[in-house]
């Protein structure tokens, strides 16, 4: 299969490669250990172009496509998965909808926002009883004269404390169902906004997850997005892409433990012989190796089916349903062969294993990734 890695992507990986050696690696275990928000990393991430990566240039951004969006969540995530999760998010679940449902006057103000202006996004679909079963959202969004008043709380949401524009889906009529759901547009700083609860997580520590509450929030009128009634639609498809991003943040994160495993098994000696020369610890880094490779090739092929046109909601499912389960093995396999070392946090393994476990959860569980699978198979 030829995955049409261009010059462009091919510099785009170096430039992320270095970039990440340079300022990503170093500060993973502080962010890590802080829950610090790597505000100094997301700023340079502005200024390097990447948050917005695939934002049509006529918008701010970079203008580059579906496969580089993925280069960057994979190199940043072989160091910190927690900033590769603030990059996935911003670009596919605030930046890309706005992309593809929004008015010429919304991708003008909210796109250059999102790139040129600096300003994070965000995506709160979750709610307290509407987690897998996103169509049971109960915000409500009530149409008052120029305003829809928005009423409820969101959970989960990935930038919840540091976003400015956040797509927020909400009941426009309850008697619909998911035919009832509508997407908006709304800054943090309109009337009525709050942020709840900061999340203390198993992993991802640098990404700042929070409750959102909204009490009687003003959102002007013309900050729907798309049209009433069409927002389940546009978190699915949005959530379609997405599931590219986490595919490859899981690929990163088992990547960079593969890297780790392989580093330290060479250099550690034990009964007279460095434990990579054990079979034992090459089968399994070759089954690292060997999910790895299968993970690139179902990620990249969702990434360019995307950029192509063509529908890509089944491929991208299986790529972050394979990636993250492979994360999660490669890291739990990897913590092992360092042994006590893999069990302290003088090494990376054991923050990599805790990050790896998001992956196979947020953005649709796996449970759910083999609904949308069996969807496509037309036995759902
Ligand atoms: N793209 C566009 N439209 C889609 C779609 C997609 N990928 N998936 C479903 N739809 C549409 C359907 O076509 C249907 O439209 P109509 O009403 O016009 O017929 C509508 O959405 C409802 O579809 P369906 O009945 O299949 O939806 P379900 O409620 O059964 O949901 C799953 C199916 C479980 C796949 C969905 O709820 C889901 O993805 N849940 C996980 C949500 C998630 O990822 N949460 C994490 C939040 S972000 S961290």
């Amino acid at each position: 299969m030829d995955f049409n890695f261009s010059r462009e992507h091919q510099l785009l990986r170096k430039m992320m490669m270095e970039f990440t050696e340079r300022e990503v690696k170093p500060i993973a275990a502080y962010t890590d250990a802080s829950c610090e928000y790597p505000k100094e990393t997301i700023e340079k991430l502005f200024q390097l172009g990447v948050m917005g990566v695939d934002v049509p240039k006529k918008y701010g951004g970079s203008g580059a496509d579906a496969m580089a969006a993925a280069i960057v969540i994979e190199e940043l995530s072989k160091q910190c998965a927690s900033t590769g999760d603030i990059v996935a998010t911003h670009n596919g679940l605030c930046c890309a909808p706005i992309v593809e449902h929004g008015t010429q006057e919304q991708k003008e103000k909210y796109l250059s926002m999102l790139t040129k202006g600096r300003k994070v996004g965000a995506f709160a679909l979750t709610e307290p009883n509407a987690g897998s079963d996103a169509s049971k959202c109960q915000t409500e969004a009530r149409l008052e004269g120029d305003y829809y008043v928005l009423n409820g709380s969101k959970i989960f949401i990935t930038n919840g404390y540091v976003a400015d524009v956040i797509i927020v889906f909400a009941m426009t009529d309850k008697s619909k169902g998911t035919r009832g759901i509508s997407a908006f547009l709304v800054e943090s700083s309109f009337p009525g906004f709050a942020v709840g609860k900061h999340e203390e997580k198993m992993g991802l520590h640098g990404s700042p997850t929070a409750e959102l509450v909204f009490t009687d929030c003003m959102v002007p009128k013309e900050n729907l997005l798309g049209q009433e009634g069409k927002g389940f639609k546009i978190a699915m498809q949005t959530l379609d892409g997405g599931r590219i991003g986490i595919a490859a943040q899981a690929l990163g994160i088992a990547e960079g433990a593969m890297e780790e495993a392989k580093n330290y098994t060479t250099g550690r000696t034990q009964f007279g012989k460095a434990i990579s020369q054990f079979q034992n610890t090459q089968f399994q880094l070759a089954d690292m190796a060997l999910g790895c490779e299968a993970g690139r090739l179902l990620t990249y092929q969702a990434a360019m089916r995307k950029e192509q046109g063509l529908p890509y909601g089944k491929e991208a499912a299986m790529a972050k349903l394979f990636c993250s389960e492979h994360a999660m093995k490669t890291t739990i396999k990897a913590l092992q062969m360092f042994g006590g070392y893999g069990y302290i946090k003088d090494y990376p393994i054991e923050r990599m294993m805790r990050d790896a476990k998001i992956t196979e959860i947020y953005e649709g569980t796996s449970e759910v990734q083999r609904m949308v699978i069996a969807g496509h198979l037309g036995i759902k």
